[in-house]
């Protein structure tokens, strides 16, 4: 795969411009409520301080509304969302198994019976009338797998404001907002066939089926965001399974999008319907959020995001302590939406030099790469770990990542405390 064809990027300038235009259809909210969404996406402000700290070992920490149990050895619990602590990943295998994966709810998980469920496909996009689909017919259809990694727009985002000093509003996730899953599904593409997508659909709207989201006293109406029709026949997946089993409740069940390589929120949890539309479609989440906004961007902001950054990440507690005179073997993980992983550096010194990593998976796109180094520390006393991937497009982690009011797609090489004793 390239990185962003242009004409995915020109189809969403276009898109944006038909918006402000009044051309596209804002779907399911005011026009008024959205334009006061995106004037307050220009606008940041500090994020609320890391998360609150925990009795070291014990009561898992409840996250209101998520499902399944958040021991705190692996997950940090911030709001309605958990973040995966990398230190727990260390010695799972390239995938990460369901109950170490994070969860970002925008509400609650919602309570699904498969039985009673309906896939509903409907819109003037279609040449014909709505159709619908059972969890059994979807199951009935032809099916792929996929290894892919879901991540939010938001990993990292911390590292704005404690890296860079710069206020940002979100989630304060560090960079544990990350998982890769081998997805077994039907094609997105299949679908939207079997239920007549004609050839003038531009964008198709799939929908959560969890409650309402009220942001700022404006009810932003349920998760969904547009997504154009060239991504949505490309490689996109109604997925029912993650990891060989069927979806647990937190991470779509009984199904969900995959989107390889795109920001997470396009990969809609509990998907209850897709709108086909003839017309260019907005909704909250590709207008006043999941855009860059700031003084390095457009007024109206950048085009929505599709693709993923580059990251990386040591599967090390922040603050770890390591013995002196000892040989250690550092792990962690690189991955980008542009491209393959090519190369992963690292530095045990704060970056004066740097050497490169044996990589232990062959890199692919849409997934990460597991890395290690050897470390034998001879001086005790504080110490910065870097990590730094380059992708097969040749972009490399800068040192500074661009900012953006809402924190989104933090890509520069974060430093890792430890301490030498
Ligand atoms: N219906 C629905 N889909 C959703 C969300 C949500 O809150 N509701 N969150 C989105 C966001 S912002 C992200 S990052 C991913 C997270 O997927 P996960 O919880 O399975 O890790 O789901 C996306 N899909
Ligand atoms: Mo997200």
């Amino acid at each position: 795969m390239s990185p962003v064809p242009p004409s995915e990027a020109a189809y969403d300038e276009l898109r944006l411009r038909q918006w402000s235009r009044g051309v596209a259809r804002s779907a399911g909210i005011e026009r008024r409520d959205l334009l006061r969404l995106v004037a307050a996406a220009s606008v940041a402000v500090p994020l609320a301080g890391a998360a609150p700290a925990r009795a070291a070992a014990g009561v898992p920490d409840p996250a209101p509304g998520i499902v399944k149990p958040l021991p705190p050895e692996v997950f940090t619990v911030r709001g309605t969302n958990a973040e995966t602590n990398f230190a727990a990943l260390r010695g799972t295998g390239l995938l990460t198994p369901a109950d170490r994966f994070f969860v970002r709810n925008h509400t609650a998980t919602p309570r699904i019976d498969a039985a009673g469920w309906r896939l509903r496909v409907w819109g003037d996009g279609l040449t014909g009338p709505a159709a619908e689909f059972t969890y059994d017919e979807l199951r009935g259809l032809p099916s792929v797998s996929r290894t892919s990694f879901v991540e939010c727009a938001g990993n990292a985002r911390s590292y704005y404001t404690t890296q860079q000093n710069q206020a940002v509003t979100g989630t304060a996730w560090t960079l544990g907002a990350i998982g890769t899953a081998r997805w077994r599904g039907v094609r997105l593409a299949d679908v939207l066939r079997r239920a007549g997508i004609g050839r003038h659909a531009v964008d198709i709207l799939p929908r959560g089926l969890d409650d309402e989201v009220i942001s700022d006293g404006i009810n932003l109406g349920r998760v969904r965001r547009p997504l154009p029709v060239a991504k949505a026949l490309d490689d996109v997946l109604l997925a029912y399974e993650m990891n060989g089993a069927p979806l647990p409740p937190d991470h779509g069940y009984p199904v969900r999008l995959v989107v390889p390589s795109w920001i997470g929120v396009a990969n809609i949890k509990w998907v209850g319907d897709i709108e086909v539309s003839g017309r260019p479609l907005v909704s909250p989440w590709n207008t006043g959020l999941y855009r860059l906004f700031g003084p390095a961007y457009p007024a109206g902001g950048s085009a929505p995001l599709t693709r993923q950054t580059l990251k990386s990440a040591f599967e090390l507690a922040p603050g770890a302590t390591l013995r002196a005179r000892r040989r250690h073997v550092l792990t962690g993980r690189s991955w980008s939406g542009g491209a393959p992983v090519r190369t992963v550096e690292v530095s045990t010194d704060g970056g004066a030099r740097w050497r490169r990593a044996r990589l232990r998976d062959v890199p692919r796109d849409g997934s990460w790469v597991r890395w290690s180094a050897d470390w034998l520390p001879r001086d005790r006393g504080p110490a910065v770990l870097l990590a730094r991937a380059t992708d097969r497009t040749g972009r490399t982690q800068p040192e500074v990542a661009v900012p953006n009011t809402q924190g989104y797609l933090f890509d520069a090489v974060v430093r890792h405390e430890v301490r030498v004793v």
